[in-house]
């Protein structure tokens, strides 16, 4: 009899936890209500099964409990009931499947006249491309990725020199306009989420996969990567903008070209160069700029702090130390930090930038301005 309780009592609380919960999906802010309907029909169904299916084992536990003296029942076979359940059971994985492929269906058949960008994975960041001008990707190849054209574009190919390369984690999309994403990754297998548009992709290394979506509510979302990608995972996040018109110019306006990038580009300083190469090398995955708690040191502050290293030394962080902290950083890890990190090979001019921008996040004027070049030619 207890056990019988026990099994309703799971049917009745599972059932109210699912209307009571405060974990309900976000507001729907893309096309996509269709796969809203379709989870709906998979959790009826499977809800219907779940409580037909535990409220029967809870009867048969009360009904047919031990009585001494009464012998089990034997029937061998029951053919009238077999097939009642066959034809149950077909029909409701037939429901449960349709609708996920017709959605499907819609999900990879791009509009003709949908807008297209491209979204690069890698640990642990996102960069994006937009096509230009005349609406092409140029061709790109994995051999050409180099820390000047991080996309790998090629230069020979006339389509790519107009193409629009965006730093940083956020893309701006246009407001009821159907949007194709290419999805690329650099390195190892990612997912491409956004929760609010309920629209999701996984990044294979070696193809470009792809879908559609139209954005109907304006604001910023979050690009959560959705296929566990290592330790720095949980931190590989960016940001889709849905714009009205005249905001979506705006910040397309100021957004460079791949022509731009082989030209040299604008003329920057070191602090600047150190900031897109934080950026675009993935330094930011790990290590804040914000003091916000991270894998790595953050780098608010940083400069001119005197650290404990997991040996108990203390090292005073300059120049030398964040340079020898990049190209080997398992001679000395700071104490409380795993030793996770994997050495970078970057140009000296590249170090000295990175050091010069760590430098500019400490507010402690006598450290900025100690910087010392610190490779000597
Ligand atoms: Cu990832």
């Amino acid at each position: 009899m207890t056990f019988a309780v026990i099994l309703v009592a799971i049917v009745v609380v599972s059932v109210l936890f699912h209307f009571l919960s405060p974990w309900q999906a976000t507001p729907l802010a893309s096309n996509w209500g269709s796969i809203d309907t379709t989870i709906t029909i998979t959790l009826v169904i499977t809800g219907i099964f779940f409580v037909a299916i535990v409220l029967f084992m809870a009867y048969c536990v009360y009904k047919y409990k031990a009585v001494p003296e009464r012998r089990s029942e034997y029937r061998p076979e029951n053919k009238k009931l077999e097939w009642w359940l066959i034809g149950i059971t077909t029909v409701a994985i037939c429901a449960l499947l349709a609708p996920g492929l017709i959605v499907y269906n819609d999900f990879v058949h791009v509009p003709a006249n949908a807008v297209e960008f491209e979204a690069v994975g890698e640990q642990w960041r996102w960069s994006y491309r937009l096509p230009g001008k005349d609406k092409t990707f140029g061709r790109t190849s994995v051999t050409r990725i180099d820390e000047n054209n991080t996309f790998g574009i090629d230069p020979s190919d006339a389509a790519g020199q107009d193409d629009i390369l965006i730093a940083g984690n956020q893309i701006h999309v246009l407001i009821n306009q159907s949007t194709k994403a290419l999805l690329r990754s650099k390195d190892v297998l990612h997912d491409f989420y956004v929760p609010q548009f309920r629209a999701k992709m996984d990044l294979i290394p070696g193809q470009v996969t792809y879908f559609w979506f139209t954005p109907t509510v304006l604001g910023t979302f979050d690009i959560l990567c959705a296929e566990y990608c290592g330790i720095g995972h949980y931190n590989m996040r960016g940001q889709v903008v849905v714009d009205d018109a005249s905001s979506y110019q705006k910040w397309l306006s100021s957004q460079v070209t791949f022509a731009d990038v082989l030209s040299g580009g604008t003329v920057e300083g070191l602090v600047d160069q150190g900031q897109r190469l934080a950026s675009s090398r993935g330094c930011i995955a790990c290590h804040s700029i914000d003091g916000a708690p991270s894998l790595g040191p953050g780098w608010l502050d940083l400069y001119g702090r005197q650290e404990t290293l997991s040996d108990g030394s203390q090292v005073k962080v300059d120049g030398p130390y964040l340079i020898e902290s990049v190209i080997d950083p398992a001679v000395k890890i700071v104490a409380g930090y795993p030793p996770v990190m994997v050495a970078y090979q970057m140009s000296d001019e590249q170090l000295d930038s990175l050091v010069a921008y760590i430098a500019s996040l400490s507010s402690d004027p006598d450290n900025s301005t100690s910087i010392q070049p610190s490779i000597e030619e």
